[in-house]
């Protein structure tokens, strides 16, 4: 009963600490996921959280096992050992406890599995992402013509060209020339694929990461809740430069979307300086990222 409590207590502080550390953006120490911005990873996060009400008092309960034994069983409390090598009963309840405990993991993790690779039957808007080494290119599948460009690691020294001067909004290492920029609370389909070697799109706050293989199209989907400015990277170790190859996600409102969409036709550049002036005068950015996989 003393056991239960304690165990009790463990995971409770466990959740605790687990909540206090959200933040948009990554930061020292930080060992939780990123808040989440679609309703995948808040079903990834509340998953996580589950599985520690199973891991913590399992982990305490043979730590407490062990302790009894090393103290019970000693040479000097227990001279003569029992000769015991069978008892149906324990073999029971060693197997079927664990099958059970299985199968309260297995099933909302299966469930989780399918939402998550399951995309909703008519998506707002279909991307396509392709892994180049190392970097990413875009086409969006808008209009008669599909719009496409790259997105490459901001260098240091662009940071002014592009007006990424504030490093908490382009962090270092994560910014890119050319944000994906999509419209928020609308399903986005992403079709990933890669050019050359095998890649990983991953973006932690949308519950997103799926392999990016050449020959083959992979198909995920999400559908950002928050307006705000995310950053992923590529997942897959894909050669030298596989950690300078981040992925940036922009949700903005429908008007903004179709604004930039619009100017993006002929130039994308412009158009994304044209969506910062835009966002900046609003001052609605919200930077989320993840520390490099
Ligand atoms: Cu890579």
């Amino acid at each position: 009963m003393k056991n239960k409590a304690y165990a009790v207590l463990a995971a409770l502080a466990c959740l605790l600490f687990a909540s206090s550390a959200f933040a948009d953006k990554p930061v020292e120490w930080q060992t939780n996921f990123q808040s989440a911005a679609t309703g995948i990873m808040e079903e990834i996060t509340w998953f996580e959280h589950y599985t520690l009400w199973f891991i913590i008092p399992i982990t305490l309960f043979v730590l407490l096992l062990l302790i009894i034994v090393v103290i019970k069983f000693r040479e000097s409390a227990n001279p003569v050992p029992s000769k015991t090598s069978h008892n149906t009963a324990i073999e029971v309840v060693w197997t079927v406890g664990p099958v059970v405990i299985l199968l309260f993991l297995a099933i909302p993790s299966f469930q989780l599995l399918t939402a998550q690779l399951t995309p909703p039957a008519n998506p707002d808007l279909t991307l396509k992402a392709t892994g180049n080494q190392w970097y990413w290119s875009y086409e969006y599948e808008v209009g008669e013509s599909p719009l496409t460009f790259d997105s490459i690691m901001m260098k240091e020294e662009d940071r002014a060209a592009l007006g990424k001067e504030d490093k908490k909004e382009y962090p270092r290492l994560l910014a890119v020339d050319n944000e994906v920029v999509v419209p928020v609370g609308k399903t986005v389909r992403v079709l990933v694929t890669a050019a050359d070697v095998i890649h990983a799109f991953a973006m932690p706050a949308f519950g997103v990461k799926i392999d990016a293989v050449p020959g083959r199209l992979n198909e995920t989907w999400f559908k950002a809740e928050r307006e705000g400015l995310y950053y992923g990277q590529c997942s897959e170790l894909c050669g030298k430069d596989h950690a300078y190859m981040p992925i940036a996600i922009r949700v903005v409102s429908q008007e903004k979307y179709d604004t930039w969409l619009a100017a993006a036709a002929t130039n994308v550049g412009d158009a994304n300086k044209a969506l910062m002036a835009s966002i900046d005068s609003a001052k609605t950015v919200d930077v989320a990222a993840n520390a490099a996989q």
